[in-house]
């Protein structure tokens, strides 16, 4: 027997918003995974079945085969790369934007050569590239709104959704440097040698989006 249709989801928002898609696309874990401590998930369907990772290891197990499908932010895709996948089908879920930030009324920023905290290396060395400027990138794997307030970077750049966690902390959103929501990823090797199921979960999925939620 071949292996399942293996699917990557991460905990979190994303899994909260992808499980009725998934349910309604008539698939469902046989146990919560939230509080379920194993890493693999058997489904209703025996050729189907999800894993847990990280949200930033998504498209890495899918890249190399480990899942063939996952579901990942575009914010994860675009540090990624995403060499090795396809992205079929916008999901429309746990939207946000990624922005450059700093501290509020901070003018034009600091005279010298800025830094700039974030977990998003690449995406903020691209983008400043782009408009050549010249900025020093510190590497951060989260809490990236405390850099400004104890002089560890000039700026940060990070997910705002409600701006919220911005404003509580001094700072305000300066330019958007991509609109985020998260997207199906697959396999491209998948994509050719399992056609027919996988092109059915792309079918099943695009249609749970389309479809009016209650
Ligand atoms: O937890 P782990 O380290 O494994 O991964 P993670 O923290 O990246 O996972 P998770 O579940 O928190 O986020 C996964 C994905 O959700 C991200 O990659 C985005 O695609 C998406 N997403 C959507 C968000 C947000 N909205 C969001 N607001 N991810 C994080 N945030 C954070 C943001 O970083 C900031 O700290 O929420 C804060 C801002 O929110 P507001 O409402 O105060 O502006
Ligand atoms: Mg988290």
């Amino acid at each position: 027997m071949t292996r399942p249709l293996t699917i990557a989801l991460s905990k979190g928002r994303i899994l909260e918003q992808t499980l009725p898609l998934f349910a309604q696309a008539g698939i469902e874990p046989e146990t919560d995974p939230d509080s379920s401590r194993r890493l693999i998930l058997p489904t209703n369907r025996p050729d189907v079945r999800f894993v847990i990772v990280r949200a930033a290891d998504v498209p890495t197990y899918v890249q190399y085969g480990g899942a063939d499908i996952g579901v990942a932010g575009k914010d994860v895709l675009l540090e990624h790369g995403g060499e090795g996948l396809y992205e079929p089908v916008d999901l429309g879920i746990a939207a946000c934007r990624l922005m450059l930030a700093g501290p509020a009324g901070g003018g034009g920023g600091p005279v010298g050569r800025a830094r700039v905290a974030t977990k998003y290396i690449r995406i903020t060395h691209d983008w400043f590239a782009a408009q050549g400027r010249q900025v020093e990138i510190i590497k951060l794997y989260g809490s990236m709104e405390l850099a400004p307030l104890v002089g560890l970077a000039d700026w940060i750049v990070d997910l705002v959704d409600t701006g919220n966690t911005l404003r509580a902390n001094g700072l305000e959103p300066y330019e958007t440097i991509a609109d985020i929501t998260s997207r199906l990823i697959v396999n491209k090797a998948a994509m050719k040698t399992r056609n027919a199921e996988v092109r059915g979960m792309i079918d099943a999925i695009g249609e749970a989006v389309a479809a009016p939620t209650e």
